[in-house]
């Protein structure tokens, strides 16, 4: 039934035929996470670092109500430069189905796509978790959920401290989700390669991760895995500066009473105004090795 609604390009649904390793990217972070035209650069960028790393890139987002898995560079244009682009989770696909428009895809709703064409690894930078203060405001992040139910793996940089680290862990524990360490014992923090806290499993290569996860899914284990893969130590920021900023960003959060879709772009964007142009170049280096690492791991489960 889904198929109608999705159109999925010619060289990835060639690749996805011969079993050939392909890795799915989102565009919330192109519309939503960076400024044009760096956002544009880095989409493509990361499309060649998987190529160099043996996979097929294929980003997604939902274009016009068509839902679109591998963006040609003119899509990833398109998308990196239009005004109303509107960040699309689970619960809004159906309606910018329905309405016609662009969306851009958080980790939630990439996975859903990804599911659908039949991709397994997903690259990216954050993802969203239980944010500060979640006790009273339920702020939780859907992209958890997703991670509880549908069959992706997430390569990620670890959880940013704009979201409370402690709880999101607990969260992913209760939904039986597993927060592996890539050549790491500490989930990494974004910005940074440490949080404080440790990770469920350390895994030293990408065929140990492949096999993984196809043991997860060949017991029907559904849901996905995150990936924590430490930024490069040459571009790892201050813990103190980052740390700062994202305290204030996370009040002026609570002052000016930003909730629901907004806050986590609202604070993604105070930490990046506060931070000036170092947390963009920290965030574009963090993107391109996950983009290694996952077309890496992809490589290894086509072979399984
Ligand atoms: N965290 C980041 N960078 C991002 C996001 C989160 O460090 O770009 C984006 C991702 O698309 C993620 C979404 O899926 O924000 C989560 O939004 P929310 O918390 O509203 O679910
Ligand atoms: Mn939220």
């Amino acid at each position: 039934m889904f198929e109608k609604y999705l159109d999925i390009s010619e060289e990835v649904k060639l690749a996805l035929a011969n079993n050939k390793a392909v890795v799915a990217l989102e565009s919330t972070i192109i519309s939503h996470g960076m400024p044009y035209p760096k956002n544009v650069e880095t989409a493509l960028n990361v499309e060649k670092i998987v190529r160099d790393n043996g996979a097929i890139p294929a980003t997604i987002a939902i274009l016009n109500g068509r839902l679109k898995v591998g963006l040609s560079p003119e899509e990833i244009e398109f998308l990196g430069k239009a005004p109303n682009v509107q960040k699309t989770s689970r619960r809004d696909i159906p309606f910018i189905i329905s309405k016609g428009l662009t969306g851009a895809t958080t980790v939630a709703s990439t996975m859903i796509l990804a599911a659908m064409a039949g991709i397994k690894v997903f690259a990216t930078g954050g993802i969203g978790g239980v944010h500060r203060g979640a006790e009273t405001s339920f702020d939780i992040s859907a992209d958890l959920l997703e991670l509880a139910q549908t069959d992706v793996a997430v390569v990620c940089a670890g959880a940013k401290s704009i979201l409370d680290i402690a709880l999101t862990l607990e969260y992913l524990e209760t939904n039986g989700v597993p927060v592996v360490g890539y050549q790491t014992d500490e989930l990494p923090a974004f910005y940074t390669s440490k949080s404080g806290f440790g990770v469920d499993y350390r895994v030293d290569t990408p065929k140990e991760l492949a096999q993984a996860l196809k043991t997860k899914w060949d017991l029907k284990l559904k849901g996905g895995m995150i990936v924590a893969n430490p930024i490069p130590a040459a571009y790892e920021m201050d813990p103190n500066v980052i740390n700062d900023a994202i305290l204030e960003a996370v009040k002026q959060q609570n002052e000016q009473g930003v909730k629901g879709k907004e806050s986590t772009p609202f604070l993604l964007a105070k930490v990046k105004e506060l931070t000036g142009g170092d947390s963009l170049d920290s965030n574009i280096q963090l993107v391109y090795n996950n983009a290694k690492v996952g077309a890496q791991i992809a490589v290894e489960l086509s072979k399984l």
